[in-house]
């Protein structure tokens, strides 16, 4: 039997990718930087460009979108208004809907990317499984005995934004504020006096640069923490980690030393990701023909909580 192929666009950050999607299988993939300054439309006009370069003409082929910030009625907000500034309760189902002339359903970007991992990567088997990306942010999704939660505003497995990770010289203590790809440039950059990338801060690690270490040992460690806490709240079979910084050579050996630190003897069972960067799109793919009720908060609500320092 051959399987359907999805649609399925994953709106992060940093890199807005769209794929052809067959089961597990990514048949074809097409990618832009994300255009998040000036607002939503721009990131629209990407997103509609991407789906016609891969949508091999099936114009009527609906499309699952993986979004970045709390999704809620189609409509996406940014917690963290400095990844998309001007979200809030943007309309982005009926904005794609309108210039694809195809239904479109969104998704949070980590939800899908929990989902695709339950469904056909480290969570397979599972009764409770958690999937967080360390990305432009960090967010997580929860499967318990097959269900995705949501939460009552989709803001379910917003681990970013828990907190007392310790006031960085930038005042943020959440998560977010000290374990994200962004949070690491931020950091390198006041470190070293001009603008750092995420990338540029692994490489100056690699080559035994003392503060990148540092900075890469404090984002290993908070999120260390935040997993530990994670445990103690779900105590889930396993915990897989992901996103293009989980997944970057060496971090993952930096956080396995600060869990180890942090409780000896007792295992928290965390593993890599097994979809690499393609868990959202996988996940919304598989995602589109269920129930919208596992899909998004139940209810449009208004009010995004920002967390306080
Ligand atoms: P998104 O947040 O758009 O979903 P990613 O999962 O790719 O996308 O995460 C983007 C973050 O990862 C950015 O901060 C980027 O600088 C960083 N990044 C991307 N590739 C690498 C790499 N090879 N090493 C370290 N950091 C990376
Ligand atoms: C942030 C938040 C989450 C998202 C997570 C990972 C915004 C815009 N996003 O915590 O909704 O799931 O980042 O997203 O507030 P990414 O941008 O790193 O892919």
């Amino acid at each position: 039997v051959t399987r359907s192929r999805r649609i399925a666009l994953d709106i992060g950050g940093t890199k807005i990718a769209a794929a052809l999607v067959s089961g597990a299988s990514v048949l074809a993939r097409t990618e832009s930087a994300t255009r998040a300054d000036r607002g939503p439309q721009p990131v629209v006009e990407d997103a509609v460009n991407l789906v016609a370069a891969i949508a091999e003409g099936a114009t009527h082929k609906p499309v699952c979108v993986a979004a970045t910030g709390r999704v809620d009625n189609g409509r996406v907000s940014a917690v963290n208004p400095a990844t998309l500034p001007g979200w809030e309760s943007f309309p982005l189902a009926d904005a794609l809907a309108e210039r694809l002339g195809r239904s479109v359903r969104v998704v949070n970007d980590a939800h899908a990317a929990a989902w695709g991992e339950a469904r056909f990567g480290a969570g397979r088997g599972c009764h409770g499984f958690a999937f967080v990306t360390v990305s432009t942010g960090v967010g997580a999704g929860v499967v318990a005995d097959g269900r995705l939660l949501v939460g009552a505003r989709g803001l379910a497995g917003h681990v970013g934004f828990v907190r007392n990770h310790g006031v960085d010289g930038l005042g943020a203590s959440t998560l977010e504020g000290r374990a994200s790809g962004a949070a690491i440039a931020l950091a390198a950059s006041s470190a070293f006096g001009r603008v750092a990338t995420t990338r540029d801060v692994f490489a100056r690690a690699h080559a035994g640069d003392a503060v990148a270490d540092r900075i890469l040992d404090g984002a290993a460690h908070a999120l260390a923490t935040a997993l530990v806490d994670l445990r103690w709240v779900l105590d889930p079979d396993r915990v897989a980690i992901g996103g293009s910084v989980g997944l970057a050579p060496g971090f993952w050996e930096r956080l396995v030393t600060a869990i180890g630190r942090l409780e000896p003897g007792d295992p928290l069972l965390v593993v890599r990701a097994e979809l690499g960067t393609d868990a959202g799109l996988i996940g919304a793919a598989d995602l589109l023909g269920r129930h919208r009720r596992w899909l998004e908060a139940p209810a449009s609500n208004p009010q995004t909580p920002r967390p306080g320092r």
